[in-house]
């Protein structure tokens, strides 16, 4: 299959454009590198060193023969995005490329409105080149469970059974996002369930989970394969966050009471699903939503998890409950749905020891690298 990855040279779109290309899809990466930039901005780093999209490219080219195809430029000028839908015409359009991180969305209003006018008329970009260049093609879009937020019912895919003043209908999950960012992402589930009604599209917009661990099998391969690993108190997530606080012997930074309750799933897993939907495409014209994670813990259940771990090793990391910087629910009621994904084939890698040591074995192994002064957060909601 001809499959466009953006935003393939972050975290969770490296990883699945090199698992794509070994499967042997013709895979290109879009991407406008602004990942790399937030770095230079926030005066921050990936812990793990991460070479060029260049440097990635030619390595994998050399080691398995297989030639991903790389264009730098943004979904936002519309010139270069319909030039790429031109050039490699594709079957799926995998969109990993938005401006994800809550705490980057709430920093002043120059940054919310940046990360909604990127993320929101980014995607509206791409709906449009999908219908004037190919109209066949499937949308496979990152959504995220954060744009139910937690409410007091089960949260279902995308979609529940309603029945009010003796009538029935199926209508889109009521949203409850707890960020700007988060907000950019029910602003584009809106826009492409439009499109899909009124102009045929199909697509898949996929509810993720907040995502762990680094490594994939292609990403092993070599060093200059290593995907991205962030920490900071702006783009680094709530369990990779904690491993890496673990090892460079900072308290685990828990938010408030730690009750807040979040689905996961492993790196690993991310990729799996993509390629599960691209081999079972959504019909045309449909709108389809899927669940991705595979478990969700409160946040002091994976310090506790981290916590053993890291004793087992040799360190000895406290939990510290700090004061939350965000408004949110730190008691509240979560189940949420995660079925279609699993009837399709996704065998989940669940939250192990193992798992865990792997990610605090690569965060030892760069702990030189960490800034620090990076470590709490310092963006607050208020
Ligand atoms: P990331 O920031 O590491 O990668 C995003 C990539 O997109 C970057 O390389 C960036 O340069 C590129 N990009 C951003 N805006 C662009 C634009 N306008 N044009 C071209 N390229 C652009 O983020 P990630 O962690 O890999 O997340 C990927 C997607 O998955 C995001 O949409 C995110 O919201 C979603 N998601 C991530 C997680 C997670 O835990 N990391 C969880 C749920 C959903
Ligand atoms: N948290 C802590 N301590 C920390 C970091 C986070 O207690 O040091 C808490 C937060 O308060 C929050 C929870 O952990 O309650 C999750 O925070 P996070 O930073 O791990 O994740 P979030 O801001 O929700 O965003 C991440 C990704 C985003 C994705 C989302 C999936 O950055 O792109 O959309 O996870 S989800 O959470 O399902 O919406």
């Amino acid at each position: 299959m001809r499959i466009i990855v953006a935003g393939g040279d972050g975290f969770c779109g490296w990883p699945t454009a090199l698992y794509l290309s070994n499967q042997g899809h013709e895979v290109t990466i879009l991407d406008n590198l602004v990942r790399r930039k937030i770095d230079d901005e926030l005066r921050s780093n990936s812990v793990t060193p991460i070479a060029s999209l260049e440097d990635r490219v030619a390595k994998w080219k050399e080691l398995t023969g297989k030639e991903i195809k790389t264009f730098t430029g943004d979904l936002n000028h519309y010139d270069f995005l319909t030039e790429v839908f031109k050039q490699t015409n594709p079957e799926a359009f995998v969109h990993f490329a938005e401006q994800r991180s809550a705490p980057y969305s709430m920093i002043d209003r120059e940054h919310a409105v940046f990360t909604q006018t990127n993320n929101v008329m980014g995607n509206l970009n791409v709906l449009y080149a999908i219908k004037e260049l190919a109209p066949d093609c499937h949308l496979i879009k990152l959504g995220t469970m954060g744009e139910y937020g937690t409410p007091n019912i089960d949260i279902e895919e995308g979609y529940l059974e309603i029945e009010h003043n003796g009538r029935k209908d199926k209508l889109p999950y009521p949203k409850q996002p707890g960020s700007f960012y988060h907000l950019s992402k029910v602003h584009d589930s809106h826009n492409i369930m439009f499109a899909c009604k009124i102009w045929g599209i199909r697509a898949t917009d996929l509810n993720q989970g907040v995502v762990y661990g680094l490594h994939t099998d292609e990403t092993e391969m070599d060093p200059m394969l290593a995907n991205r690993l962030d920490y900071d108190g702006v783009f680094g997530t709530a369990l990779n966050r904690f491993i890496i606080q673990a090892a460079i012997g900072h308290d685990l930074t828990v938010y408030g009471s730690g009750g807040q309750t979040r689905a996961f799933l492993n790196i690993k897993d991310t990729v799996r699903c993509i390629e599960i939907a691209a081999n079972n495409p959504a019909d045309k014209g449909e709108f389809r939503v899927f669940n991705q994670f595979t478990e969700y813990f409160s946040v002091n259940e994976l310090a506790e998890k981290v916590q053993k771990v890291a004793k087992e090793a040799g360190l000895a990391p406290e939990i510290a409950n700090i004061e939350n910087p965000r408004i949110e629910a730190e008691d509240h009621y979560y189940h949420a749905v995660n079925t279609k994904l699993r009837d399709l084939g996704l065998e989940p890698h669940l939250l192990t020891e193992e798992v865990l040591q792997g990610i605090l074995k690569a965060a030892l192994e760069n702990k030189e690298r960490v800034i620090k002064e990076n470590v709490l957060p310092a963006i607050t909601w208020k």
